[in-house]
């Protein structure tokens, strides 16, 4: 049995690599480096052909997309707690987890790589802005869900990977300008998963600054 995860520092693989090394796995991680376009590289096409972090290849097999990595580790790790078990409870962190990736994640995209989005210089100029006022508005609401929840973490009484994705999405507001000061329970909620020794190896490995807020980008 062997796990590889490519990743990309501070990139939304982070909520797989926070999932390995809470789950304590024995895992290989595997360094992307997007800004020199090794995603596109037909070694890396061929584990993914959409070029995207994160991969984790489980025992040869190549597996993508945040959520389908996240149930995959949740279910082969069922002792760390990763999510919620049974219930309502698994049902709600699962909503929330789709929201983090197929909402607030996207919408941060055409913050940062509007280019994605248009080839008009002054249309990508639109996109980022229209965008980032979005990108406000979901963080508020995961402020919302954070301040909201039960337990110590956002599925209970254990970190996992939406607390792994809610310092993903905070952090990458910071590039934006966006001040995690002003979303307070999220960024106590942040600094208390960098904390955890587990997330602590992960943040070292990508070699993250947790707060990475520009005032001037806003
Ligand atoms: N829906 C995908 C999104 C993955 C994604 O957006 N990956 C970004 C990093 S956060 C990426 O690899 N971007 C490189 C590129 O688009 O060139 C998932 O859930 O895994």
């Amino acid at each position: 049995m062997s796990l590889k995860l490519y990743y990309a520092p501070g990139a939304c693989s982070f909520v797989p690599h926070a999932a390995l090394e809470l789950a304590g796995a024995d895992f290989e991680p595997v360094l992307v480096k997007l800004h020199k376009g090794e995603q596109r590289t037909p070694e890396f096409l061929a584990l993914n052909p959409r070029g995207q972090v994160p991969v984790l290849v489980d025992d040869g097999v190549a597996i993508t997309q945040i959520v389908a990595i996240c149930l995959h580790l949740d279910a082969r790790f069922p002792q760390a707690g990763l999510l919620p078990g049974v219930g309502l409870a698994r049902t709600r962190a699962l909503e929330v987890l789709a929201w983090m990736n197929n909402t607030a994640h996207p919408t941060f995209t055409h913050v940062f790589m509007p280019a994605k989005f248009t080839d008009d210089a002054a249309a990508q100029a639109a996109v980022k802005a229209h965008a980032l006022r979005q990108y406000r508005d979901l963080l508020t609401e995961l402020e919302t869900l954070v301040a909201r929840r039960a337990g110590a973490w956002l599925a209970g009484d254990r970190p996992g990977v939406l607390d792994a994705y809610a310092l993903t999405l905070l952090r990458w507001g910071g590039f934006a300008g966006i001040d995690p000061a002003t979303l307070p329970q999220t960024w106590a909620l942040a600094q208390a998963l960098a904390d955890v020794p587990a997330v602590a190896r992960v943040i070292e490995r990508e070699r993250l600054k947790l707060n990475v807020y520009q005032p001037t980008a806003a």
